[in-house]
């Protein structure tokens, strides 16, 4: 019998929910995704994957073992953009509450959510984005996920992604997106 090849791969993070997610999309693809522990540095930077690839660099010289960083944004299309890469900053300081002040009586609610990858598997370095765009809510809904799930619904979706499951928002989230790409790439590498 043919023996399948499994890579283990770690996620870089402080943040469960971001390994739940990344793990079942990353399974079927053989890669077995654990949690580590080296302190995710986060620069300020204008770019997710400037951010995630400094941070997965940086994570390399302490765990030395192949790895990945997950760093994610809400850009908001009436504030500009903002958060953005600021998003877990402003998470920690307005929370969802505080986003749903800034958004009040404003009818664009249109917002997207995007995700950078930074992949370190020496010699590689890459990074992997997604993107899934939608809508923000006028109040939070659902319990299910973390972050702002709660005032988030995708296109083409009438729930929030806090509404979903995980394998529901896994179907048509950023974070999805970016970590399919990875999969197949490494699944062509392997
Ligand atoms: P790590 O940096 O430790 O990986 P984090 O939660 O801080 O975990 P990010 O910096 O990538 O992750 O995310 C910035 C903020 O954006 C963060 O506070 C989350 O609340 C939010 N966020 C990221 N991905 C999200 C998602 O899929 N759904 C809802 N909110 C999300």
């Amino acid at each position: 019998m043919a023996e399948t090849r499994r890579l283990r791969l770690a996620l870089v993070t402080g943040n469960k929910h971001k390994l739940r997610e990344a793990q079942e999309i990353l399974s079927p693809y053989g890669i077995d995704l654990y949690m580590a522990g080296p302190e995710k540095i986060e620069i300020q930077a204008d770019s997710l994957s400037k951010i995630a690839m400094v941070a997965a660099r940086h994570a390399w010289e302490s765990l030395g073992k192949p790895l990945i960083v997950d760093d994610s944004g809400l850009f908001i299309e009436a504030l500009n953009g903002f958060p953005g890469p600021y998003s877990r900053y402003v998470y920690d300081t307005l929370g969802v509450d505080g986003i749903l002040k800034l958004l009040e009586g404003e009818e664009n609610r249109h917002a997207c959510f995007k995700t950078a990858v930074a992949l370190v598997l020496p010699p590689l370095e890459m990074v992997f984005e997604g993107k899934t765009c939608g809508t923000i809510t006028t109040r939070p809904k659902g319990s299910s996920g973390f972050g702002f799930d709660p005032i988030f619904v995708p296109e083409g979706c009438s729930r929030t992604y806090a509404e979903m499951t995980v394998s529901e928002k896994n179907k048509v989230s950023h974070r999805a997106k970016a970590m399919k790409t990875l999969g197949s790439f490494i699944k062509s590498m392997f």
